[in-house]
This record gives C-alpha cells, structure tokens and sequence, in this order.
C-alpha cells in the first residue's frame, strides 16, 4: 500500500525531464485535439449571427435616434434664440427680425413679417341676424336682397365675395319674418355675370316674390353630440373641431378658430413680440397637444386699429401655406351674422389649452367651460372704460370659470342653429376672479375687416 503512495508522489512532481517533454507533448495533443472544437464554433447555427446583424442594427438605430432627438432641441434651442438667414447661412438674434431693418445680407429676416390690415371701405356682402339674410350695400344703403331671378350662380358669387367656395347654399326667408330694420330697402338683383353681386343691382320698394335670400356659404359649425380654461372639463376635438394650438417654435402659444379651410381667426396679442411668420405653425385636430403635423403658416395679418396697450381692436387672421383637411376632427366654425342680437345670459361656450389656474401650465387635453354672455353695461360697471364696443364679456361674477392664459386667441361660440365665433380669448384681470369675468373680442363689430382680409388676400 505504501508503494503505492510512493508512486503517485513521483507522478505528482516529476523530476525526470524526458518525463516532461513527454508530458508537453501530451499536452500539445490535447491542444491539438481541442482544434476541430473551435472549428464547430465558426460553423455557429444561422440564428446566431442574423442575431448579431440585428443587435448591431437596433443599436445603430438607437444611437441614430438619440442623436436626431438631441439634434431636434438642439435647433429649438436655437430657434428660441436665433433667426437664421438662409441666404447667407448665418444667424441673428431673434430680436433683430422683423424690426424694421435688415440684418440678413439677403434681407429675408424682414420678407416674411407679421402684417397689418386696415379697412377703408365697407365690405359690400353681409348676412344679418340668426336668419342670415343676404344684405349688399349700394350707393351707401344697406337692402335685403329679394329672392326675385335669384340663381345658383347668384349664390356663388355671393359665398365666393365673403371668403367662402365651400358648399355654397341658399334658401328664401319670407318677408313677414323680417324686423322692421331689415325691410327698409330691398335690392333686386340683375343677371349674373359680374364678379360681385352689389355691381348689378337695382333699388325696389319690395319683393314680387314675397321673400329673400338667406345665405350659408361653408358646412361650419356643425352641430355637436354633446356639449388656460378655469373650472372647465376635459373635450375632444371632434366636438369643437374648429379649434386649433397657434405654436410658436412647436410650442402651444395661443388658440385660434378655423373659419374656413385656409383662415384661421385669432387674437392680435398673439403675435406682440413674434413677429417672424415663419416661426409659427397651427396645429388643427388635437385633442391632445401636440406638435407634429402642424400647418406652416404663409401670412399673419393683424388689425391695423389694434392697440396693445387697450386691447383694442385684438383680431388677427392667418393664413396657412395649405388648406387643412376637412373630416370629423377640422371643420371650420361659422362667422356669426350682423345684430345676431345675443343678450346677457346667451349660453356660450369657450375652449382652449389654456393655464387650468392662473399661473399655472398649459393644458395637455382640450378643455371647455359653458360661460354666459354678461350684459355690456353690467360688464361696464366692472372694467370702466378699458371696455370698448370691440370687446365682450362672459362668465360669472363670481368667478371660478373662465378662459386664461394660453387660451388667448380662441373661440368663444354660440349655438344657433350652427356653432359661430362670436368671440376671441382676448383678456381679463386674472383668471376665474369674482368680480372680474373674461373679456372677449367681439367679432360682430370686427366682421367688415374679417371679410376685407379674406377677400383681399386670396
Ligand atoms: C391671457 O393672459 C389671459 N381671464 C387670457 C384670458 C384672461 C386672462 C388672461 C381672462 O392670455
């Protein structure tokens, strides 16, 4: 038994050098044994490397990724700061755009400015009262026009004259339903031909047919299933599918109403301080906020009679590159007709992204509060003064609901038969305060530069 131990201490440390190279040379052969292992290696199952290429190219992806996010608010944070100057490929302070001089060598940082519109002249077409009668003003009268050898193409011209190529449609109001106002002159009208419709008419005491025309010239407003806003609810867009997010750098800055595929109508103090046109787009469509999709815009015009320090006058318009759409989501909301006469107490309807407390964020979901028009003398007894005719208000007095900042810009409407945008988030003295309701652009007193600029400009 001990032998044996002997021997296993002599394999354990062998001294015996002959011993050993025998020994390396086990070993080589091991080696040498293990080569056709290594050979099976590279003959890897096909899953294998397809899942090496794929790792390879998520991974590309991922990076490629990173670094377009990266780019995208790199060029915001840019943009938030510079114009660039595509023509000379250099970049100006923000500031120096649109100021009156040019900066860029080739002149684009003034090309492209927010412009002001003023109406000299009365915008000869208008529709009056919740019956929308056609009215045109010749030889400086207004008159009802009678629904005598009036035609399709009448109709045409007369939608085309206010703005509007969509879904041009009329109907006859009898006589008997007309206020007194409206019947003091009646217009009849000659043969189409002339591209307007006051160019060919004649006076007439009354209308053999006993009835006028009452005009709709766009599918707005439609009627909807159900019915920074303060106390408001959350909405979708589909119910108030004229509404959209006016971004300035891809950030919602204000509100604004569609009125037809290409105008949008929103408030003049938008645009105080950003007056590069190329900065802004509208996003329409969104219930959720949102920056991808939105329409490049091609021209802001805003009131020339605006007066920032007042707020006077605070309507603009813009134009988009494109028209939108039209479905479920867009549709334009309708302009409200001349003395539509709404009293203290209307049931009107305000929407918007707007701060859901004063001070507070923007609004990620729409939201909508149901104010009430508020009597312009008992709105006068609260702001004095700084109420002008071109303003109105709506809410409560004692506060809680009401349109804030972000909402600026946006509809205030009316349900008649069609939604119509009565009014604009114009300003308040803080948001949802007793006492202290929201003040509104009041459109009916603006219509006749709404028209001019459409027609002026399309
Ligand atoms: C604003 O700053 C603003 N409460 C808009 C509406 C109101 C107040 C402020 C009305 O845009």
């Amino acid at each position: 038994m001990r032998t044996n131990i002997k021997i296993g201490e002599e394999s354990a440390s062998p001294l015996n050098p002959g011993r050993r190279a025998e020994n390396k040379a086990v070993k080589n052969k091991a080696v040498k044994k293990q080569r056709p292992r290594t050979d099976m290696r590279s003959q890897r199952k096909p899953g294998t490397s397809w899942r090496v290429i794929l790792i390879t190219i998520v991974s590309i992806l991922v990076i490629l990724g990173i670094l377009a996010v990266a780019a995208y608010f790199i060029a915001q944070l840019i943009e938030s700061k510079y114009f660039f100057c595509y023509k000379s490929l250099k970049f100006i302070p923000l500031a120096n755009a649109c100021n009156g001089k040019a900066d860029c060598s080739g002149g684009e940082d003034e090309s492209s400015c927010v412009a002001q519109f003023a109406t000299n002249s009365t915008f000869p077409v208008r529709l009056v009262s919740n019956l929308t009668v056609l009215q045109v003003y010749s030889g400086n009268m207004w008159g009802s026009v009678c629904a005598d050898g009036w035609t399709p193409q009448h109709t045409q011209v007369a939608c085309q004259q206010l703005g509007y190529t969509v879904n041009p449609y009329s109907t006859t109001v009898s006589l008997d339903s007309l206020s007194p106002e409206m019947k003091k002159l009646f217009y009849g009208v000659g043969t189409v031909g002339a591209r307007t419709i006051q160019s060919n008419v004649t006076i007439q005491n009354s209308c053999s047919s006993g009835s006028v025309i009452s005009l709709t010239c766009s599918n707005c407003g439609p009627e909807v299933p159900a019915s920074r806003i303060v106390g408001g609810q959350d909405a979708l867009i589909e119910n108030w599918p004229w509404q959209v997010s006016l971004q300035l750098g891809g950030q919602h800055t204000c509100g604004g109403s569609l009125v037809s595929p290409n105008w949008v109508v929103t408030a003049a103090h938008c645009f105080t301080g950003n007056k590069a046109v190329s900065r802004w787009s509208v996003m329409p469509g969104k219930t959720h906020m949102s920056s991808l999709g939105s329409y490049s815009v091609d021209k802001i015009i805003v009131n020339e009679a605006y007066n920032s320090e007042l707020s006077d006058y605070d309507l603009a318009m813009i134009r988009l590159s494109n028209p939108v759409t039209i479905g479920a989501s867009v549709r334009p909301v309708c302009l409200p007709p001349h003395q539509l006469g709404l009293r203290g107490g209307a049931s009107l309807v305000v929407t918007g992204w707007g701060s859901q407390q004063e001070e507070g964020p923007s609004s990620s979901t729409l939201q909508k509060a149901t104010v009430p028009l508020i009597d312009q003398t008992q709105c006068s007894a609260v702001y004095g003064a700084s109420l002008t005719p071109r303003m109105l208000c709506a809410g409560y007095i004692e506060g809680k609901v009401d349109a804030c900042q972000g909402d600026s810009g946006g509809p205030l409407v009316y349900f008649d038969g069609c939604w119509m945008l009565v009014g604009v988030v114009s300003w308040g003295i803080g948001c949802g305060k007793a006492g202290y309701p929201g003040v509104y652009s009041n459109v009916d007193q603006m219509l006749n530069w709404v028209y001019s600029v459409m027609q002026q400009n399309s």
